[in-house]
C-alpha cells in the first residue's frame, strides 16, 4: 500500500461494475494521501460512488466525480485542462470504461451499435491514453505512469453474436502490445488486464435493459464480481516500480474460455 500512497488516479466508468469496484479498492487499499478521479457519464452515480468512498474510508481520500462521455474527443480534449489543481499530476489512468450492444449478427448489426462500440471501447481508451501520457511523458527516465487496460477474453477468442465487441477488444490488445513496445525506454507501465464472465451490468446494457435476458446470461454460473478484478488491478499498480503484470486472464473457476462455462443445472 505504500507505493500507492499520495497517487492520483484516475478510473474511466467509474459508475458501475468493474470500474466502481476499482475505485473502491483503490481507496481501501491505500487511502492515505489517495486522489481518485471517477469519470463516466452519469454523474449522480458517480457521486454517489464518491459518497460511498468518503463514508467507508473517511475523507483522507480526495474523490473527484467528473462527467466524461469517453465516446467523444471533445470531451476528452479539455478534459486534462479542466481538472482543480492537487488533481492534474495523473499517476494511474484505468481505462476500463467500455460496453457491448446487442448479439446481432451480420449483416444484422445495427450502425449505431457498432459505431457505439467502437467510439467507446477504442477510439475513447486510445483518445484518453493520448490525453494523459503527456503528463507521464514529462517525468524523468523517459516518464513515469501506469496505463491499465481493461481488455476481455473476447479480444482473444471471438465467438458468434459478438463479432464487433470482440473486434474492439482485440483492437484494444493490439494497441495496449504496441504502446509498450514504444515506450519501451520509460518507466511507463503498459498494463492489460482481461477478464471472463463478470458480473455486472454488462449484460443487461447488452440486451438494452432487459433484466430477464441479462440474468439469463448467468444462470448455473458462478461468474466473477467487479471486485474480483479490481483487486488484480490494484495489484498490479501497486508492483516494484521495474514490475511491469504486462497482461492478465482471469477466469471464474467454471469457465475455460469465452464460450466455454461449466453450469450447475
Ligand atoms: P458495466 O456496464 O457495469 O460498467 C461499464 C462502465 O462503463 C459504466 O460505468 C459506464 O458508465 C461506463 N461507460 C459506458 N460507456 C461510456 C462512455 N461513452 N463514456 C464513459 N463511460 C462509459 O460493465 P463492466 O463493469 O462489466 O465493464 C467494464 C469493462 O470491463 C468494459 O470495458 C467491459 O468491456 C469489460 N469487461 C467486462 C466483462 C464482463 O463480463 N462484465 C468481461 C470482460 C471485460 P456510464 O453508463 O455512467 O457512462
Ligand atoms: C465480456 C466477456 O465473453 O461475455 O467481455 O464477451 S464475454
Amino acid at each position: 500500500a505504500k507505493r500507492l500512497e499520495g497517487k492520483t488516479v484516475v478510473v474511466t466508468g467509474a459508475s458501475s461494475g468493474i470500474g466502481k469496484a476499482t475505485a473502491i479498492e483503490f481507496a481501501r487499499t491505500s487511502p492515505k494521501d489517495l486522489k481518485l478521479i471517477l469519470t463516466a457519464r452519469r454523474i449522480d452515480t458517480l457521486k454517489q460512488v464518491a459518497a460511498e468512498i468518503n463514508a467507508e474510508v473517511g475523507n483522507g481520500v480526495k474523490v473527484l466525480p467528473v462527467k466524461l462521455d469517453v465516446s467523444n474527443p471533445k470531451e476528452i480534449e479539455s478534459f486534462v485542462s479542466s481538472l482543480p489543481d492537487g488533481f492534474k499530476e495523473i499517476d494511474v489512468l484505468v481505462n476500463n470504461a467500455g460496453l457491448v450492444k446487442g448479439v446481432a449478427k451480420a449483416p444484422e448489426i445495427a450502425t449505431e451499435d457498432l459505431n457505439i462500440m467502437f467510439n467507446t471501447n477504442v477510439t475513447g481508451l486510445i483518445n484518453m491514453t493520448q490525453a494523459i501520457l503527456p503528463i507521464f511523458q514529462k517525468r524523468p527516465e523517459g516518464g513515469r505512469g501506469d496505463i491499465i487496460n481493461i481488455g476481455s477474453i473476447a479480444g482473444r477468442e471471438p465467438y458468434a453474436g459478438g463479432s464487433i465487441y470482440c473486434a474492439t477488444k482485440a483492437a484494444v490488445r493490439s494497441f495496449t502490445d504496441s504502446l509498450r513496445k514504444e515506450l519501451i525506454a520509460s518507466r511507463i507501465r503498459i498494463i492489460e488486464i482481461d477478464p471472463g464472465q463478470v458480473e455486472t451490468e454488462f449484460s443487461v446494457v447488452r440486451f438494452y435493459g432487459d433484466k430477464d435476458k441479462a440474468d439469463a446470461v448467468y444462470k448455473g454460473c458462478e461468474p466473477l464480481t467487479g471486485e474480483d478484478i479490481a483487486e488484480v488491478v490494484v495489484f498490479a499498480a501497486g508492483r516494484r516500480e521495474n514490475v511491469v503484470i504486462a497482461d492478465t486472464l482471469v477466469f471464474p473457476s467454471h469457465q475455460a474460455a469465452a464460450g466455454v462455462m461449466h453450469r450447475k443445472s
